[in-house]
């Protein structure tokens, strides 16, 4: 195992580490920017070492520094966290170079992924299902309007650099086919370095389901149940549950086993999820692969009792996972709500300002992943997610009753915060029924003279 592990990360899944490298008995090091010195990860962490400025190119996404910092501390791992550097492949390639275990998978299986279209003919030759559509990347728009007349349309165009909704067109008409396919080409060769694109059968009105996998270096990996992730804005989420209201026995099962089947088609170590859209039939597909540990694990966690963090780190220290997650049953229901430095009445805007005090709420099944407190000055360089507020209760009805009283315990005074929109939301009628979709938060109406 580990003796010392550092965390290239902030905020609260920085802590959310450190805590896991305690209870393991395995020194933390934190890293930090100048914003960030006086963050609860820099005063938690057995160590820390400043990597520059506040701007994240600065800091965060410094290799050479983190390198550097990991070297002098002599750790012999580094958590990537999400966000940052925890899918960028040089990185891992250079932790290897450097002997240190990056707590991820390697740069080869990052890049692989991180390649939308060559993921998705690597899952589908593992037997998932995929999307109708082209066979790797196209090479002209003739290409793309011959395949597109012939499916009918929709269809969607994305970009394989892509990912996360960024440089995808929805196209409905054949005469927009050519210019999308231009729009689409500049746009993600500016913004990846890489203008391929692929296209597929646009699936309307989609829930976005994801199958939380874990995978040992001994072969085995291991489904722990999904999570509905469908209540998104412009692709960030802000409410995930775990199960889905809609995933029947059978059906989470045929999930599963299609993800487990992806995954072991690729050697996948550590804990990863693949994503499905689920369509109006039942009918599920592959959509991406993320190799990181994500926001939204804690559900997870919630239903399976598995720290999945823990398990996380002992599968890339080489240990095998234990032979009983192969029958694991979900128990009871869990939510998570993003609580976010953002006014949900000025369109989200960010709203970065002193916490001037904070109160968490507490009692039976409520959980607070945060790294605020009284006083914290929230650094403007940074997402804006101030705390997870997770629940887990014998049923979903009883979840959002617990969520509901946890949120109005929940005072954060200072900041405009995302509180009052989640509060409006599980009251909603089609949300409590679970009659929703990836578009529901488009006409979902907030009320802000109900704050
Ligand atoms: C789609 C789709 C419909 N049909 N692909 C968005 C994020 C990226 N992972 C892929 N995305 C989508 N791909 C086909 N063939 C709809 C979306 C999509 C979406 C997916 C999940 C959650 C929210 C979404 C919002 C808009 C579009």
């Amino acid at each position: 195992m580990y003796t010392k592990i550092l965390i290239a990360n902030r905020g609260e899944i920085a802590l959310r580490v450190i805590r896991a490298c305690r209870e393991m008995g395995i020194k933390s090091v934190a890293v930090f920017s100048e914003a960030d010195e006086l963050s609860l990860h820099t005063k938690f962490a057995d160590e820390a070492v400043c990597i520059g400025p506040g701007p994240s190119q600065l800091s965060y996404l410094n290799t050479q520094a983190i390198l550097t910092a990991a070297e002098l501390t002599n750790a012999d791992a580094i958590h990537p966290g999400y966000g940052f550097l925890a899918e960028n492949a040089d990185f891992a390639d250079m932790c290897s170079k450097h002997n240190v275990d990056f707590i991820g998978p390697d740069g080869t299986m990052i890049r692989s992924m991180g390649d939308k279209a060559s993921a998705k003919e690597t899952m589908k030759a593992a037997g998932v299902p995929v999307i109708p559509g082209s066979q790797g990347i196209l090479t002209s728009a003739a290409e793309a309007r011959r395949m597109a007349d012939e499916m009918g349309y929709p269809v969607i165009l994305k970009a394989t650099a892509g990912g996360g909704g960024r440089g995808m067109r929805v196209v409905y008409r054949a005469e927009d086919v050519a210019m999308f396919y231009g729009m689409a080409q500049a746009e993600s060769g500016t913004a990846f370095g890489n203008d391929g694109l692929y296209l597929e059968k646009y699936i309307e009105n989609p829930r976005h389901i994801e199958v939380q996998l874990i995978g040992d270096s001994h072969g085995n990996v291991y489904s722990l149940g999904e999570r509905e992730c469908s209540i998104q804005r412009r692709h960030q989420k802000l409410l995930e549950e775990s199960p889905s209201a809609v995933v029947s026995e059978s059906l989470r099962q045929a999930m599963s086993a299609a993800a487990v089947a992806g995954a072991k088609r690729v050697n996948y170590v550590g804990a990863g999820t693949i994503e499905f859209l689920l369509d109006k039939h039942g009918k599920f597909y592959f959509m991406e692969m993320n190799t990181r540990i994500q926001v939204e694990h804690t559900v997870s966690e919630e239903v399976t009792g598995v720290d999945i963090v823990r398990e996380q780190i002992k599968c890339h220290a080489g240990e095998k996972l234990p032979d009983w997650l192969a029958k694991l049953k979900l128990r009871g229901h869990s939510i998570e709500c993003r609580i976010n430095a953002e006014d949900p009445a000025k369109n989200f805007r960010p709203s970065p300002l002193l916490i001037e005090s904070v109160h968490f709420p507490g009692g039976r099944g409520i959980r607070v992943d945060s790294h605020i407190y009284s006083g914290y000055q929230i650094p403007p360089h940074y997402d804006s997610m101030l705390a997870k507020l997770v629940v887990h209760a014998p049923n979903r009805t009883q979840a959002i009753e617990r969520m509901l009283g946890a949120l109005n315990e929940f005072i954060i005074e200072g900041p405009k915060t995302t509180i009052p929109f989640h509060i409006q939301l599980l009251e909603n009628e089609r949300f409590r029924k679970g009659n929703f979709d990836t578009h529901f938060l488009e006409s979902f109406k907030y009320d802000p003279s109900r704050e």
